[in-house]
């Protein structure tokens, strides 16, 4: 039997030398980063990159602060701090060989439930020059239709209530950068790692609208001091399993409770708009350029959006996970043809990128049988996914007299699911915060008015208003209904 290893720093010098482990000296790192939610995609997306940035000399002030923000944080947190911060990323490549690598970036740790204040302090600690979030669509709390911040959602209400309290992302950032303010510290970067369209943006335009209700007196401060750059992220990343984490102690005697999984492929695209200095990510593959948005739409389009698609009719077709669905032949073509004729067109161009290349890619990356990516997962949560995903394919087009069958086959076909869920031999579980609303209008939909899931305004604003949609959504749903997913794929062009 293999020498089996906890990890953590002192045993570090142990571990047989297949994986690779940091070559830098920790206890040299300075904090220089927050990072709100240390779930896996942050631990194998910036976590990573920051990782190979200080195993360059003279990089040393870039450590990370990894803060635990929802309740599903917790357990990371305990075995982050058990393990000083380290953990390992786990990548299986498309022919199967699998590499290890533990990362070294994370320097602290704090849990933000237990210890708000400690958090606070933090984010106003001199050193700290970038803070960044992953807090997933939910975290923003937005309304998914217009955007605006839910400024009457229970939480929000609270924070506005009791400000040296906070639990909404807003309410720590707004007492932290109050407390910089107030000391006469230099501001900050924030950095929003989230799939959402011009994701600095937003999160400014959020925060503000807080602030204003808040603490009107430092909006004008947090438009000078604090810069927002939009991003593009990307890695995909299932959830991990025990057979992972055995593998990890079989195949390199790393006995590690939180590690992730993820395939080789990453990218990250940035606007270079630091406030306060930033680390040299450029060096370890990020891309940094002036506007992000062409790349994040192509990102956002074709990959969040194709997964949407695979979601949906994968799940129709029993299968459970990515690589399962996208090799179902009629299943990949009718995805490809929504990439080329629908998405496609609405994109701009992102320099350097060819997006003929980039769709192969794409759909390789899909393909991969090691990464084994739940259907599940991509249908979860999907009316915050949706309205930025596909509704936009949907409206440009219109607006352009162009193709809309395929992007409305992905609408349909979550009606669809909606209204199958539970029944006879259909299992798949509606995991939604807005779950018994979506459930109501697709049932609605069948009985009454035939719009009526369309018409869930807070998902699809005005546009069961286009005729045009109206129509081709009305066909399309109703051949879901009497030929199932697969005439409906075949015959899209006679259908809509
Ligand atoms: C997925 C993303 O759950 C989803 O909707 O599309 O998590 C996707 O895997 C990542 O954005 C990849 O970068």
């Amino acid at each position: 039997m293999q020498q089996l290893f906890k990890l953590n720093t002192k045993n570090l010098p142990l571990f047989p030398p297949e994986a690779a482990f940091p070559e830098y000296d920790r206890s040299l790192i300075k904090t220089g980063i927050v990072y709100i939610g240390v779930g896996a995609f942050h631990r194998a997306h910036q976590a990573v990159y920051t990782d190979m940035v200080l195993q360059t000399p003279g990089n040393n002030g870039w450590g990370i602060c990894g803060i635990g923000f929802p309740e599903s944080d917790r357990k990371i947190v305990d075995s982050l701090v058990q393990q000083d911060g380290l953990f390992t990323v786990m990548i299986t490549e498309p022919d199967g060989i699998l590499t290890a690598r533990v990362i070294g970036s994370i320097v602290e740790c704090l849990y933000a439930p237990d210890d708000p204040q400690a958090v606070v302090e933090k984010i106003a600690d001199p050193g700290i020059k970038i803070i960044t979030l992953t807090i997933t669509e939910l975290g923003y709390n937005f309304d998914p239709a217009t955007g605006e911040i839910l400024i009457n959602e229970p939480a929000v209400r609270d924070d506005l209530k009791n400000p040296e309290n906070p639990k909404t992302i807003f309410g720590y950032l707004t007492l932290a950068l109050k407390r910089r303010m107030v000391r006469g510290l230099k501001g900050l970067t924030i950095q929003s790692c989230d799939n959402i369209p011009l994701n600095g943006d937003m999160l400014k335009r959020l925060l503000q609208a807080y602030v204003a209700k808040a603490e009107p007196g430092m909006t004008d401060w947090i438009n000078t001091e604090i810069s927002f750059p939009n991003s593009m992220v990307d890695r995909i990343m299932p959830v991990i399993t025990n057979k992972d984490k055995e593998n990890l102690k079989a195949v390199f005697s790393i006995d590690d409770a939180c590690p992730v999984v993820c395939e080789p492929y990453m990218e990250w695209v940035i606007e270079d708009d630091f406030a306060n200095g930033r680390p040299p990510w450029e060096t370890v593959g990020a891309r940094f350029v002036k506007d992000v948005v062409p790349y994040e739409k192509m990102k956002i389009r074709l990959l969040n959006g194709g997964h949407s698609l695979l979601g949906f009719m994968g799940t129709l077709y029993e299968c459970k996970t990515v690589d399962e669905a996208v090799t179902i032949p009629l299943i990949a073509e009718f995805l490809r043809n929504f990439m080329d004729r629908e998405v496609t067109p609405v994109l701009g161009t992102a320099e350097g990128i060819n997006l003929t290349r980039y769709k192969d890619i794409l759909i390789q990356r899909y393909e991969n049988p090691y990464i084994k990516d739940n259907l599940s997962g991509i249908c979860m949560e999907s009316s915050v996914k949706i309205p930025k995903f596909v509704l936009p394919t949907i409206r440009e087009n219109l607006e352009k007299g162009a193709e809309i069958k395929r992007a409305t086959t992905i609408i349909a076909a979550w009606c669809w699911y909606l209204e199958l869920a539970g029944t006879t031999g259909h299992t798949w579980d509606i995991e939604d915060s807005m779950k018994e609303l979506l459930h109501k209008n697709a049932l609605a939909s069948v009985k009454e008015d035939p719009l009526a899931f369309i018409k869930t305004e807070t998902l699809f604003g005005d546009l069961a208003l286009s005729e045009r949609f109206a129509t081709a959504y009305l066909s399309i749903i109703d051949g879901f209904r009497k030929y199932g997913a697969e005439i409906v794929m075949r015959y899209i062009d006679q259908i809509a």
